[in-house]
C-alpha cells in the first residue's frame, strides 16, 4: 500500500453480503484505499449467531470485490487494537450506530481516532436491506441436515462455549431458537437444543428409564428439526445394545443430529439425580468402549460427534474413577466428554475439569449444572468446559404454571381468574404465523 494514499478503514461482518455493503466499499473508495476488516467467526456468533459463511469464504469474496486493497481479520466488536495497528486516515460506517448497541463502540472508534488523527465518515445506512428480513426468510426456508449437523462442530471451535436448552417438542424448540436477550449491550441467544430423556419421558407422562422408545424420541427429533435450524444433541441415554446403538448412530446422522451422548451405566436406567438413592449400576469400562468403537464405526459422516457421559460421580466412585473411564472413552474414539454430578457445590465438576484437562486440552467437555446452579458458564467455561446444558428447564418451568392454571380454574369454577396467567387470546392464536 502507498504512503502518499490515504487509507480508509471498514469493519464488516457481511455474512449476507448485499449493496449496502458494496455501496460503503465504492464510498470508501472515494478517500483512498479501503481495508476490509472482517470480524472473526468468534466474533460474529458472540453479538448474534454463527455466520452462514465462514470467514475464509468472506475472505475470499471481499477479496474479489471492485476497491478493495486489503483485507485483515479483526477479533473483537472493539476497534481499538486495530485501529492502533493500522493506524487508518479514515473509518467508515454507515448512520445507524449513532442510537442502540453500536453506540459504545462508535463512541471508542472517535476516542482512538483522536488519538491516531484519524477521521470518522459516517454515511447513510441503506434502508429497505434489512438484514433482520433476510435471516427471517433464510430461516423460514429451514435448513438441511448437512449443514445442521455440522454446525455444533463449528460452534465448539468458535466460541468460547456453547450454551444448551432443553427442547422437548415444536414450541419448546421454538423458544430455544428465538429467544434472544440484551446482555451487556450485545445480543445474545442459546447455541443448540438438548433433547432430554427426562423431560422428553416426562411430556409423555412416562418416567425416566429408557421406557419412551427410539421410534417415539425420533418423532421428537422430527417436529423439533421441523420448526428449527440450530443444533441438537440428543440424550440417548445408555445407548442400548451395541447392536441396536449402531444403528442409532446412522439415523441420527441422517436426521441431522450433531451429538448423541451416551451414559455409561447397564441395566435398567434411572435418572442420574436420583443417585445412590436408587439402585444403578455402571458399565465395565470395556464395555463402554466397544460401545463407543463400534459407534465410531457406524459412523458415516465427519461431524458426527459420540459424546461419553461419564457417571462415576454421580455413583459416588470418586475422582479418580472418572478421570480414568473419561481418558479411556476418548482412547476408544469419543468426540466428548460429558461429566456429571448431583451435588449442589460444584467443587467435585471442577476438580474433574481441572485434573482432566491436565493431560487432555482438546477433548470437549460438556457439563450438566442442574443441580450446582450458582456457577455461571464463564466460571464453567475458565476451567475447560466447552458445552453447557441446562438439560430441564423449560418443562421445570411450565409444569407448576400449568398446574396453578388447571387448579384455579377448579376452584373458581370459571376461568377468568387465570386470565392474567395466560397469555392473551389474541397472541396465542398469532403465536405461530402462517408461512
Ligand atoms: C436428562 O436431561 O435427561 C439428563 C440429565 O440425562 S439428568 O436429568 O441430570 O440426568
Ligand atoms: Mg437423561
Amino acid at each position: 500500500m502507498s504512503k502518499t494514499k490515504k487509507n480508509i478503514y471498514v469493519a464488516m461482518s457481511a455474512d449476507i453480503i448485499h449493496d449496502g455493503h458494496i455501496k460503503i466499499i465504492n464510498e470508501a473508495h472515494k478517500y483512498g484505499e479501503v481495508i476490509i476488516g472482517l470480524l472473526d467467526d468468534e466474533v460474529i456468533s458472540s453479538y448474534k449467531r454463527y455466520p452462514l459463511l465462514g470467514l475464509e469464504q468472506r475472505k475470499v469474496i471481499f477479496s474479489s470485490i471492485n476497491g478493495v486493497s486489503q483485507i485483515v481479520v479483526q477479533k473483537s466488536l472493539d476497534y481499538s487494537d486495530i485501529l492502533r495497528e493500522l493506524r487508518p486516515n479514515y473509518v467508515i460506517h454507515g448512520d445507524d450506530w449513532k442510537e442502540g448497541t453500536q453506540k459504545p463502540i462508535r463512541e471508542k472508534v472517535l476516542e482512538v481516532l483522536d488519538e491516531i488523527g484519524g477521521e470518522l465518515i459516517e454515511v447513510p445506512y441503506t434502508r429497505g436491506v434489512s438484514i433482520t428480513a433476510l435471516e427471517e426468510a433464510l430461516t423460514a426456508l429451514g435448513t438441511t441436515p448437512d449443514v445442521r449437523r455440522a454446525k455444533l462442530r463449528r460452534l465448539i471451535n468458535s466460541k468460547e462455549y456453547v450454551t444448551v436448552l432443553e427442547a422437548h417438542n415444536g414450541l419448546t424448540g421454538l423458544i430455544v431458537e428465538k429467544t434472544q436477550v440484551e446482555v451487556n449491550g450485545k445480543p445474545k441467544s442459546f447455541d443448540a437444543m438438548w433433547i432430554s430423556s427426562l423431560c422428553d419421558s416426562t411430556a409423555k407422562g412416562k418416567p425416566d428409564i429408557e421406557l419412551v422408545d427410539l421410534t417415539s424420541r425420533l418423532n421428537t427429533i422430527n417436529e423439533v428439526i421441523e420448526v428449527t435450524t440450530k443444533p441438537i444433541i440428543l440424550d440417548g441415554d445408555t445407548g442400548g445394545k451395541v447392536e441396536h446403538f449402531v444403528y442409532t448412530v446412522r439415523t441420527l446422522e441422517r436426521l441431522g443430529v450433531s451429538a448423541v451422548i451416551i451414559e455409561d451405566k447397564v441395566g435398567l436406567k434411572k435418572n442420574s439425580l436420583f443417585g445412590t438413592d436408587v439402585e444403578q449400576t455402571q458399565d465395565t469400562i470395556e464395555n463402554f468402549q466397544h460401545k463407543i468403537r463400534e459407534g465410531k464405526k457406524a459412523q458415516v459422516t465427519s461431524e458426527f460427534m459420540i459424546i461419553a457421559r461419564v457417571e462415576s460421580l454421580i455413583l459416588k466412585q470418586g475422582l479418580k474413577n472418572a478421570l480414568k473411564r473419561a481418558h479411556a472413552y476418548v482412547e476408544a474414539g469419543a468426540d466428548g466428554i460429558m461429566i456429571h454430578s448431583k451435588e449442589k457445590d460444584p467443587k467435585e465438576i471442577l476438580d474433574f475439569i481441572d485434573s482432566f484437562r491436565k493431560d487432555n486440552k482438546n477433548t470437549p467437555i460438556v457439563v450438566v449444572p442442574s443441580s450446582y446452579n450458582t456457577i455461571t458458564e464463564q466460571e464453567l467455561s475458565k476451567h475447560g468446559a466447552n458445552i453447557v446444558i441446562y438439560a430441564n428447564h423449560l418443562i421445570r418451568s411450565a409444569f407448576p404454571a400449568m398446574k396453578k392454571t388447571a387448579e384455579t380454574i377448579l376452584q373458581a369454577g370459571r376461568a377468568k381468574e387465570v386470565d392474567e396467567m395466560c397469555l392473551p387470546i389474541k397472541q396465542i392464536i398469532t403465536l405461530i404465523p402462517e408461512r
